[in-house]
């Protein structure tokens, strides 16, 4: 890895590249325009002195409940450059989730999205250290937006160093609260030279596309962090992704790169647009947030000629960690470790599983660990041993090294004495062609004792019948050892899901 001296700021590092690229070089392409990196830089510039304007100090935290526009870099680097540590979040989250960040964060100051102004003054009325609260109605409204065009250009550099923490990501996780991820100037460059420049080869002449949103550590790196890092140009929808949204947008930018979560990719193809993707001119795809089911990696390569590079990360470790590379995919894969980490299953006891195809859980070490969680002392020494990260993933290794996913450790259940992992009872309802998702619970029979469960969406138009149910459980018997099959199947609408798209198997559970 390259050696980064002590002194040493990412928002700096990131803006770089303004100097050396041609004016013509787009940085961001947003809803409302284009902005060259000369003029990134000089908007990150100016947000820097009107936080401090506005009071805040270096070491003072900032919620940032912004969308995807040109205000989400300029402020979330101009804060970083300031030494000032934002907290970018998912504005959808609930007045509740808002209450409990605001409180446990102890920020001094927000920014949010003006259509969200009573849910945030709500949720920040019993917070007694919020000195403000400013609104984003974008750049050239009134509110945050017209602060900073009105600041200086012009301020000291605040001399932070390269292991101090720079921003923080809620990790909202498949259980309990969200919990504070605290991230240093470090773990930024670690993520770009490893994953964007070794495994994507990502360069000056991409424009990179990232459905999953800015707030979120996987849009973070594709959407900011990996174009500005190598001088690329960053492309953001602010609306929800669809395939109609994300299709309009790539006919009218033509990014080389797309980044997003299974489900999309799934969408996408099924979408009656599905044929206007093969001509866009995609040359590589990343997909994260949950396992990419095989058919639609291969699918979607068949159909646009960019192969998807599916990977495992996560907001511990910044990003992706786990990856497919680019001419050695094996869709159905997480892929092996990227370059600069180290990865290893441990079974029941800790010990180091060394047989390939057996289940363990997955830990990785790798230099963009967070540096801890906040306030949560029992959680960081459970999660963060050393340089050792535990991921609470199951897995299995297969002889050439090829990493499979097997679940969560929280979801593992023992049926009869043995483990059944719910992901692999779920790939196989999946296969199904009447079903679209699927997820797999623990449930007590009437003995009491631990049997699977399974919650079907089913394709639309598909109804659901009690010779489905049948049909469904011995199609799962075809291809799992007989005691995993789901001895119930309840058949809903939509599965509760996290904003990145994993399924929260515990509200089944508690159901
Ligand atoms: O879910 C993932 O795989 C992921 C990838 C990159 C960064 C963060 C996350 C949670």
């Amino acid at each position: 890895l390259a050696a980064l001296p002590k002194v040493y700021n990412i928002a700096d590092r990131l803006l770089a590249n303004s100097q050396l690229l041609p004016a013509t070089k787009r940085a961001v392409i947003d809803a409302d325009g284009s902005y060259s990196y000369l003029e990134v830089q000089d908007l990150v510039l100016r947000a820097a002195t009107a936080l401090r304007e506005l009071g805040l100090e270096p070491e003072d935290r900032l919620l940032l409940i912004i969308g995807d526009t040109i205000l989400f870099p300029t402020l979330f680097l101009g804060a970083i450059r300031a030494g000032i540590v934002p907290i970018p979040l998912n504005p959808l989250l609930s007045e509740e989730d808002f209450r409990y960040i605001i409180e446990d964060s102890r920020v001094k100051a927000i920014i949010a999205a003006s259509h969200d102004t009573d849910k945030i003054n709500h949720a920040a009325s019993t917070a007694a250290r919020i000195k403000w609260i400013e609104y984003d109605n974008g750049l050239n409204g009134p509110g945050i937006g017209a602060r900073i065009l009105a600041a200086s250009p012009y301020q000291l550099p605040v001399a932070t160093v390269a292991d101090e923490i720079a921003f923080w990501l809620y990790s909202s996780g498949s259980t309990g609260r969200p919990k504070g991820v605290r991230h240093l100037h470090r773990n930024v460059a670690v993520t770009i030279e490893c994953f964007a420049e070794r495994v994507l080869g990502l360069r000056s002449t991409d424009a990179v596309f990232s459905a999953a949103k800015l707030f979120f550590a996987y849009g973070l790196g594709n959407g900011l962090t990996f174009p500005f890092g190598v001088g690329a140009s960053a492309i953001y929808l602010n609306e929800r992704p669809t395939p109609d949204s994300v299709i309009d947008l790539m006919e009218t930018t033509h990014p080389t790169v797309f980044c997003g979560v299974p489900t999309l990719f799934a969408s996408l193809l099924a979408s009656p647009r599905a044929a206007e993707l093969a001509d866009l001119g995609l040359r590589i795809c990343t997909s994260a947030g949950e396992a990419l089911p095989p058919e639609i990696g291969r699918r979607f390569e068949d159909l646009t000629g960019a192969p998807i590079i599916d990977g495992l990360g996560s907001t511990e470790m910044l990003h992706i960690f786990l990856a497919n590379r680019p001419g050695q995919i094996r869709y159905g894969s997480s892929g092996v470790p990227v370059p600069g980490y180290e990865a290893q299953l441990l079974d029941e006891n800790g010990s180091v599983v060394t047989l390939p195809d057996t289940i363990g859980e997955l830990v990785v070490r790798g230099y963009s660990a967070a540096d801890g969680y906040w306030n949560q002392r029992d959680k960081s020494l459970a999660t963060f041993r050393g340089h050792w990260t535990h991921t609470g993933d199951k897995y299995l290794r297969d002889d050439d090294g090829f990493y499979y996913y097997a679940g969560r450790s929280d979801d593992m259940m023992k049926v009869s004495g043995n483990w059944v992992s719910p992901f692999e009872v779920e790939s196989a309802l999946i296969a199904h062609p009447k079903v679209l998702e699927a997820a797999v619970v623990p449930w007590k029979d009437t003995d009491t004792l631990i049997k699977p469960k399974a919650y079907v969406v089913l394709q639309p138009k598909v109804v659901a019948t009690t010779e489905l149910t049948v049909e469904l459980q011995a199609f799962v018997k075809e291809q799992v050892s007989p005691w995993k099959y789901p001895r119930w199947i309840e058949f809903v609408e939509e599965l509760p899901k996290t904003a990145t798209g994993k399924i929260q198997r515990f509200k089944l559970r508690e159901s």
